[in-house]
C-alpha cells in the first residue's frame, strides 16, 4: 500500500477535520490539482472555460493538472466517473466550481470526494466569489473558497499551502479560521492579458465539444469553439453578477477591461481550426466591440491570418452604431451578432441599468439588416416593476427590429446581482435550488403585473421565437454558412445533426403549444392572459 492508498483509508470526519487543521497530506501524488466540472452541466456544449484558462496557466507554471469532465446522461453516473478519476489521478488538491443553482449538488459531490481522498478541496467560480461563507462552516467538505479571478491565487495555494495557517498569507481567498470565522484575505491585482494561460484544450474530450450544436452560434448548426479576447465589463446590468465575480478579487475594482494580446488570440484560433478542425468560433467576451479599435484590430489580424472559420460574437447595440464596424466584421467572416436587448420599455431599460436606449436598439438592428448581418436578440421578462404596458412595448419593439432570432428568459434574482440587493431579497442556501428553474416560483416575482410568468414566456416564445414545423431562423443563414458546412471535414456529422433537429423541432413546438393551452385553460390565468392579448393586439 503506498502512502496515497493509506490516506484513502482515513475518512472519518474527525480525521478529515484533523487533517484540515494540521497538515496537507503529502505522498506520491500523480497530479497537483484535479479540477472537477459540475455534473449538472455534463451534456452542455459549452466547455468549462474557467478551467481551460486556469489549467493552461498552472501547466505553464509546471504543475500537473487534470480535468474531470464526464458527459454521461445521469447525475449518478457522472458522479461515479468523477470519483473514479479522483482515485486514479491521486491529486494533491481537488478543485470544484459552483454556480448558485447547483449548490446542493456541489456540496454533496464534495462530501463524496472527501470520502475518497484527504486532498484539500478548493471551490471557485461565481457562487463562492459572491458568498464564500456558503461553503465555509464547521464540518464543511470545502477547505478553501477562491474568490474572483483564480489563476494567481490557485498558483499560490499549490505553491505555499502546507498548513492551515498558511492560508491567511495568500491573497484572493476565504477560509474558516480555527475559531470557525470566515476569513476573507485581501484582494490582488488582475492578471494582465499577456499572462493568461493558453486554454488547455488537450485536457478535455474535444470530440465531445466539437460536435455540431445550435446553442453556440445560436440557431445556426455549427461546430463552434468559444474564445475570449478580453475579460471584464464596465457595466452593471441589474440581472448580472459578472461584476461581483470580478470584483471579489480585484484591487482595481470590477470595471477594468483587460485585453489579451492579439498574437495569442490568433495562435489559439489557428489551433482550433488546424488541429481541432472547428469550422466556426464564437467570441464570448463580456463586451466585445466596446472599443472600436479593438474590433478593427481583431478583424485585420484575423483576415491576415488566412484562417477560414466563420464566427459570431456577443456584443452591445451601442457597439454597432456605425455600419463600418459591421462591414469590417462581416468582411472578416462574422455571420451573427447576439445582443442583450432585454426589453422594449425605456423605463425598464433605465431600471435595469442597461446603459442603452431604445434608439440605440433601433439603430443597431437597422444597421445589421442593411449590412446583411444575422442578429440575435436576448429578451427578459419579470424585470423589476414590469407592467403589461412594458410587455407591450417589448412586443412592439420586436416587431420593428425584426431580429433574425429572438430568445426569451425569465429574470431571476441571483445572489451577487444588483437585483438581489436592491430587490431586498435575503434568501440563502435553503432557497438556491429554486433558482434552477426556467420559471421561478412566485416569491421571485419582480414584475408588478400579475400575469402568470410561464404563460407570458410561452406567449412571447410562440410569437417571436420562430418555432414551427421547420427551424426557420436557420434558413436565414448566409450562403457562406452553407458553403462552410458543405466544405467541412465533418459533413456527415452535420447531416446527422440536421436530420435529428428536423425531427426534434416540430416535437418541441407541439409540446410548447400543448403546455400553453393547458395553462391557459385554468381560470384566473386565462382571464389575465386574454386581457394582455387584447392589449398587445391594440398596438
Ligand atoms: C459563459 C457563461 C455561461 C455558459 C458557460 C459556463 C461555463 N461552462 O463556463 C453557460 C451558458 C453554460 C452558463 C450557464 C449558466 N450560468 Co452562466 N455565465 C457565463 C458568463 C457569461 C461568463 C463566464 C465565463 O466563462 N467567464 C470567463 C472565465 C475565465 O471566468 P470565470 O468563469 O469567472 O472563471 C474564473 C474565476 O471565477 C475562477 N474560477 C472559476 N472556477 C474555479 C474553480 C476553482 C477550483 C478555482 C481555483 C478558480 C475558479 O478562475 C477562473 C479564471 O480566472 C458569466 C458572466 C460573467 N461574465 O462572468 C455567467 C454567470 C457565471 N452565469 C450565471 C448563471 C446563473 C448561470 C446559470 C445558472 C444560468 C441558467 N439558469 O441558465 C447556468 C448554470 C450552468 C451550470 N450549472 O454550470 C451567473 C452566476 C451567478 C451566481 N451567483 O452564481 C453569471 C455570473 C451571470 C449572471 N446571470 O449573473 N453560463
Ligand atoms: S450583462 Fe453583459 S454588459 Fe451587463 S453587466 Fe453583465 S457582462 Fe456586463
Amino acid at each position: 500500500m503506498n502512502s496515497q492508498q493509506a490516506l484513502l483509508q482515513i475518512n472519518t470526519r474527525e480525521q478529515i477535520e484533523a487533517s484540515k487543521t494540521t497538515r496537507v497530506p503529502s505522498g506520491d501524488f500523480v497530479t497537483d490539482i484535479l479540477l472537477v466540472t459540475s455534473p449538472t452541466n455534463a451534456r452542455s456544449p459549452y466547455m468549462p472555460f474557467y478551467y481551460l484558462y486556469l489549467a493552461g496557466y498552472l501547466e505553464a507554471k509546471g504543475y500537473r493538472v487534470e480535468i474531470a469532465d464526464p458527459h454521461e446522461r445521469t447525475l449518478k453516473s457522472n458522479i461515479k466517473l468523477i470519483l473514479e478519476k479522483v482515485k486514479q489521478t491521486k491529486p494533491r488538491f481537488v478543485g470544484l466550481a459552483a454556480f448558485v443553482t447547483d449548490y446542493n449538488v456541489m456540496v454533496n459531490l464534495a462530501k463524496s470526494i472527501r470520502n475518497v481522498t484527504l486532498a484539500p478541496i478548493i471551490i471557485g467560480n461565481a457562487h463562492p466569489s459572491v458568498t464564500p461563507s456558503d461553503f465555509l462552516y464547521p464540518n464543511s467538505p470545502f477547505d478553501i473558497a477562491v474568490c474572483g479571478e483564480g489563476e494567481a491565487t490557485c498558483e499560490e495555494i499549490l505553491e505555499r499551502y502546507h498548513h492551515h495557517d498558511d492560508l491567511g498569507q495568500i491573497k484572493g481567498l476565504a477560509y474558516l479560521s480555527r475559531e470557525d470565522k470566515v476569513v476573507v484575505t485581501p484582494e490582488r491585482r488582475f492578471l494582465p492579458g499577456n499572462e493568461w494561460g493558453k486554454p488547455a484544450y488537450h485536457l478535455l474530450d474535444m470530440e465531445f465539444y466539437s460536435r455540431p450544436t445550435k446553442y453556440l452560434i445560436r440557431n445556426l448548426y455549427t461546430r463552434t469553439a468559444v474564445i475570449y479576447t478580453a475579460r471584464g465589463c464596465p457595466f452593471k446590468c441589474g440581472f448580472c453578477a459578472a461584476n461581483a465575480v470580478w470584483e471579489a478579487n480585484s484591487l482595481e475594482g470590477s470595471k477594468l477591461v483587460r485585453n489579451r494580446p492579439m498574437e495569442s488570440v490568433m495562435e489559439e484560433l489557428a489551433l482550433l481550426q488546424n488541429h481541432y478542425k472547428f469550422d466556426f468560433f464564437y467570441i464570448l467576451d463580456d463586451t466585445f466591440g466596446l472599443r472600436e479599435k479593438d474590433v478593427y484590430d481583431f478583424c485585420d489580424a484575423y483576415k491576415k491570418s488566412g484562417l477560414k472559420m466563420l464566427w459570431g460574437a456577443e456584443t452591445r447595440v451601442t457597439c454597432v452604431r456605425k455600419k463600418e464596424v459591421l462591414i469590417a466584421m462581416k468582411n472578416a467572416g462574422c455571420i451573427q451578432l447576439d445582443f442583450g436587448v432585454e426589453t422594449g420599455s425605456p423605463t425598464l431599460l433605465k431600471t435595469i441599468d442597461k446603459a442603452i436606449k431604445v434608439e440605440n436598439i433601433l439603430l443597431g438592428f437597422k444597421n445589421c439588416h442593411e449590412v446583411g448581418m444575422r442578429s440575435f436578440a436576448n429578451m427578459l421578462i419579470n424585470l423589476p416593476g414590469e407592467t403589461t404596458e412594458d410587455l407591450d412595448l417589448t412586443y412592439k419593439l420586436l416587431r420593428k427590429i425584426k431580429p433574425t432570432y429572438t430568445s426569451f428568459g425569465v429574470t431571476q434574482p441571483y445572489p451577487g446581482t444588483p437585483f438581489y440587493k436592491k430587490g431586498g431579497f435575503t434568501f440563502g442556501k435553503e432557497a438556491y435550488h429554486k433558482l434552477d428553474r426556467e420559471v421561478p416560483p412566485e416569491e421571485f416575482r419582480m414584475a408588478q403585473h400579475k400575469l402568470p410568468l410561464e404563460i407570458t414566456l410561452l406567449q412571447f416564445r410562440l410569437r417571436f421565437q420562430q418555432f414551427g414545423l421547420v427551424e426557420q431562423g436557420l434558413f436565414k443563414g448566409p450562403w457562406r454558412y452553407w458553403t462552410q458546412i458543405f466544405r467541412s471535414a465533418r459533413r456527415r456529422q452535420y447531416l446527422w445533426y440536421f436530420i435529428k433537429q428536423q425531427v426534434n423541432v416540430p416535437v418541441i413546438f407541439a409540446r410548447m403549444l400543448f403546455r400553453y393551452y393547458k395553462l391557459v385553460r385554468t381560470g384566473e390565468s386565462a382571464a389575465s392572459i386574454k386581457k394582455h392579448e387584447w392589449q398587445v393586439a391594440a398596438e
